[in-house]
């Protein structure tokens, strides 16, 4: 198994991928590409044809779109994903708002893993996401938590969804109180996060359209 991905200082959806790919216990060959230099589209159109990371390659088939991969990584370890049915379509439905929603954070509040930009980003629009994601947390922390830190008790495909959120927040500083706030915690403190993390602080590419408040 072969999964690319972008820079991880800075590459969201390429985390929400590979944390699956992690937590679901797979042993995969990691293809990093830096964004936004010169080659680096030809180079992502070499393995996936959506022209953006991540992609999952398994065994010739290849699955692009992070909400893709993880529902493919979900088939293959369905611990990835929670067994009770309600749970389940919860944890789908929060994952689903994720990948489709919150514009207003991904535009001023985009994931920077290295920075210290507390106290930037906030607009109203951002501050009612950032609201909603705290309600989703706490949410799912009450109905579905009482197995483990994560969302739905042990880690799912959601957790991986809202990865780069918990990056986000520290970065800029939001500190949620209550169930929310704990969660957080346990996402910054999980092995797999620090990983990321670690290599995060590695990279040596900075992407200035990125680096919002320098
Ligand atoms: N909906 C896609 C979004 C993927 C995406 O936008 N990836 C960005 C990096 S985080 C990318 O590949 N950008 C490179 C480019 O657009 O040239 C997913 O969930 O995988």
């Amino acid at each position: 198994m072969k999964l690319i991905i972008g820079n991880k200082n800075y590459s969201s959806w390429s985390l929400r991928a590979w944390m699956s790919a992690r937590a679901g216990g797979f042993t995969f060959e990691e293809i990093r590409i830096p964004l936004f230099i010169p080659g680096s589209r030809e180079h992502i159109l070499s393995h996936s044809p959506s022209g953006k990371v991540p992609c999952l390659i398994d065994h010739g088939l290849v699955v692009w779109d992070s909400l893709a991969i993880g529902e493919y990584l979900a088939e293959k370890a369905p611990h990835l994903l929670p067994a009770d049915v309600a749970a389940r379509a919860v944890a789908r439905a929060v994952t689903a708002e994720m990948h489709s929603g919150f514009a207003n954070l991904r535009q001023h509040m985009s994931m920077n893993i290295r920075k210290d930009y507390s106290g930037h980003g906030h607009t109203p629009e951002v501050d009612a996401e950032i609201a909603r994601i705290i309600a989703i947390w706490n949410d799912c922390r009450a109905r579905f938590g009482a197995g483990g830190p994560y969302l739905f008790g042990t880690f799912t495909t959601a957790d991986a969804a809202f990865a780069p959120v918990c990056f986000r927040f520290r970065t800029y500083g939001v500190k949620p109180d209550g169930a929310a706030g704990e969660y957080l915690a346990a996402m910054l403190a999980n092995p797999h996060m620090q990983e990321w993390e670690a290599a995060a602080r590695l990279e040596t590419e900075s992407i200035k359209s990125e680096d919002l408040y320098d």
